[in-house]
């Protein structure tokens, strides 16, 4: 396995690539072109530019997360073809410069959703918190304006201000979007870019919904174990797989992360790890990495990437926002927690190999 970073871009994020070289083991620049909008040309210049920058620190740039992929996309509208072509151009030219996987999501209009970015935690740390009845009880510009309002002039990916700025003529595109239809549409978009990813060796790995289940009657088709495998199987290729995200697929007391490692083992090319505390009314709070801090078993499910010789990417998810962190750091980008995160990671990752090499 190989550990990453997400890093948003020399003007766009606090932490500076300096900083990041300081955590152990951090191989790789999780990084993307952040102002682009959906469906935008990436240009060449500006992706040689961030890799020259990312490069020159010492770290790799094998993955991009994401590519966001345009609504009329998702939708299934005749323009599809026109925004394909141009995210097809763009797997082109990420494949140049040595880009091995990007990771995307297929959520209509919102991309993960939570109710509070900075719920105050026992300890004085703060998290981001999903609370059911709120996203039950109210209607989505509410939460759009709750989650726009609390990110601090901090670009937030899936929440671009513009785009969401028309939330109601995209509630209305999407009105006859079934979860079947998601589906289909999902399917004509791998089918076509697929066999570019095969041409230039790039893989793709779909990052599962956020929460796993829908939102403001909004389909969602990447939450489940059956959802996954409709996926991977819906464009049989070495090049279609899955972004295994602990925290994203956790919050559903019905996701075994550990089962869905193990049997998804040839599709994941990149891991998101991170942990959260379920309650029995729904709602849940993201909190540290540590596996009894959380519904999520992460000692079990480094083992079974470990059993499974992952090789792929990794990275610690959002953490809380600690020591006065907060409300200056992206929401649930911050440093410390993350840099825990990774080395709890190393910490398991280690003792693992250790003891598979002494019983050799
Ligand atoms: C949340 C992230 C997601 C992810 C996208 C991928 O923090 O994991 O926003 O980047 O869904 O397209």
């Amino acid at each position: 396995m190989q550990i990453t970073w997400r890093w948003y871009g020399s003007n766009n994020d606090d932490i500076t690539l300096s900083t990041i070289k300081q955590i152990p083991n951090v191989k790789g620049i999780v990084w993307s072109l952040h102002h682009k909008q959906a469906g935008e040309i990436w240009e060449e210049q500006e992706i040689e530019a961030e890799v020259k920058k990312i490069k020159d620190s010492g770290f790799s740039v094998d993955v991009v997360e994401s590519v966001n992929v345009h609504d009329d996309i998702k939708i299934g509208l005749a323009s599809r073809d026109h925004y394909i072509d141009i995210y097809i151009d763009t797997i082109r030219k990420l494949a140049k410069v040595g880009v091995k996987v990007i990771c995307y999501n297929f959520m209509p209009v919102f991309d993960w959703t939570r109710t509070d970015l900075y719920h105050q935690n026992d300890d004085g740390s703060n998290s981001l918190y999903y609370e059911k009845s709120l996203v039950e009880g109210v209607d989505a510009q509410t939460i759009v304006d709750r989650i726009l309002k609390g990110a601090n002039d901090k670009t937030m990916p899936g929440w671009e201000p513009e785009r969401l700025a028309k939330l109601q003529e995209l509630f209305d595109a999407y009105k006859d979007v079934t979860e079947t239809k998601l589906q289909e549409n999902l399917k004509y978009f791998l089918e076509r870019i697929i066999p570019i990813c095969e041409e230039v060796d790039v893989k793709m790995a779909i990052h599962p919904d956020d929460p796993p289940w829908p939102i403001f009657n909004l389909p969602r088709i990447a939450r489940s174990y059956e959802h996954l495998k409709y996926i991977v199987e819906c464009v049989d290729s070495p090049c279609n797989g899955l972004t295994v995200c602990t925290g994203s697929l956790g919050a559903s007391g019905k996701n075994d992360l550990v089962t869905i490692t193990n049997d998804f083992k040839d599709k994941i090319f990149f891991m998101h790890i991170r942990n959260v505390k379920r309650f029995s009314n729904g709602d849940f709070v993201e909190t540290s990495h540590k596996y009894d801090d959380g519904d999520i078993d992460i000692i079990e499910v480094m083992k079974t990437l470990h059993n499974n010789k992952y090789k792929y990417y990794i990275r610690a998810d959002h953490g809380r926002h600690l020591w006065g962190e907060e409300k200056k750091c992206r929401p649930g980008y911050g440093l410390y927690d993350r840099a825990l995160g990774v080395m709890y990671l190393n910490g398991i990752w280690d003792t693992l190999e250790k003891s598979s090499n002494e019983t050799k």
